[in-house]
């Protein structure tokens, strides 16, 4: 084992005296419950039909998505690292159809968490990518039981955010709002180990990613674009370009973060009344700001996603175009 490698624990340490957070370590304590959760999915999903964790549950989410055991299993693990460790005062989860506060009895923390606890889920029958997003922002002052209302405030008033890959190696990538960390799973250690720090996305890019099966519904916008890349150096963009669809936006960004690259869920004929696909709370807000910090950008096409003002609603849909900066301003400009 190399003792000078930095543990998730040690960098946070150090991250919260920098930017003085809690300086009793309470928000250290809710990142180390957070990656808890995060290694008990790593866990399962690495071991997948073995441990019986795939299929559908049989149930369905407030948005009438079909459950997959593993849905259920993870936003278990979620709730309870976040509700016994005194350092969460409510959560929001994409397998929740409202927002959960703390069971009399616990000690509630100063921290609010919105999280999606199995991003892809559809990918987990066939081993592929799946993740976990969160998003963290701070509780009310006045120490009372948070409410919807609490929750539904704009993406710049998250103080960190992240997420957790659980691919041929788990990764769990991180911003406080200093830059974006990436850290490596030893499970020979059980530790997460900073393996890409400061992670910087390139502002340049041919590449993107969009399910273009939806194409016909799409925005003039998007249609003019995705057929200017497609057109190559033959098109005004006057590059070729390269496509990819992990289905899982845990795995889009990731890529995004690691090389360059931009990641389309725009809003389309069918999704118009309900705002997009992708939720706002706990899928484009904290993949807005990991985007943002690490020098890209995150915009609706329309405005900035993370100035975007909640409707109270925890479940709200979002059209998300994030990635390589210039490629992102483009894009914002097919919209003008
Ligand atoms: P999933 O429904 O499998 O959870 O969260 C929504 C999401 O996955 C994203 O992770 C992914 O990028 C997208 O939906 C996949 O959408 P398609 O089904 O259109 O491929």
């Amino acid at each position: 084992m190399d003792t000078q490698a930095i543990t998730l624990s040690r960098f946070i340490i150090d991250e919260q005296r920098k930017l003085g957070h809690s300086a009793d370590g309470e928000f250290g304590g809710l990142i180390n419950d957070i990656a808890i959760a995060c290694k008990g999915v790593a866990a399962l999903v690495g071991k997948g039909a073995l441990a019986g964790v795939l299929g559908v549950a049989g149930s369905e989410n407030a948005m009438g998505d079909a459950q997959k055991k593993m849905d259920l299993i993870a936003n278990d693990l979620f709730i309870d690292a976040l509700e016994n460790n005194g350092h969460c005062a409510g959560m929001a989860s994409e397998e929740l159809d409202e927002i959960l506060t703390l069971p009399d009895g616990k000690i509630r923390g100063s921290y609010l968490v919105s999280f999606d606890p199995l991003d892809g889920s559809s990918n987990m029958d066939i081993n592929i990518d799946v993740g976990a997003i969160f998003s963290i922002m701070k509780a009310p002052e006045n120490g009372t039981e948070p409410v919807a209302a609490d929750f539904a405030r704009p993406g710049v008033e998250q103080i960190a955010a992240g997420y957790c890959l659980y691919g041929p190696s788990s990764m769990f990538v991180l911003t406080t709002g200093a830059g974006v960390n990436g850290f490596t799973l030893d499970t020979s250690i059980g530790e997460f180990i900073l393996t890409h720090p400061d992670m910087k996305i390139p502002k340049d890019t041919n590449e993107f990613a969009i399910n273009a099966s939806n194409q016909r519904h799409w925005e003039p916008a998007i249609q003019r674009y995705i057929a200017d890349c497609q057109a190559g150096e033959t098109g005004s963009l006057n590059k070729n370009y390269n496509m990819r669809w992990v289905a899982a936006m845990v795995g889009e960004i990731h890529r995004i973060l690691c090389r360059g690259g931009v990641f389309l869920y725009p809003i389309d004929e069918r999704n118009r009344e309900a705002g997009g696909k992708l939720r706002l709370l706990y899928e484009g807000n904290p993949m807005a700001m990991l985007v943002e910090q690490a020098g890209g950008a995150a915009s609706t096409g329309y405005e900035r996603i993370m100035e975007v003002m909640p409707n109270g609603d925890p479940h709200q849909r979002i059209a998300v175009i994030m990635g390589s900066k210039t490629e992102v301003e483009t894009i914002i400009g097919y919209h003008s």
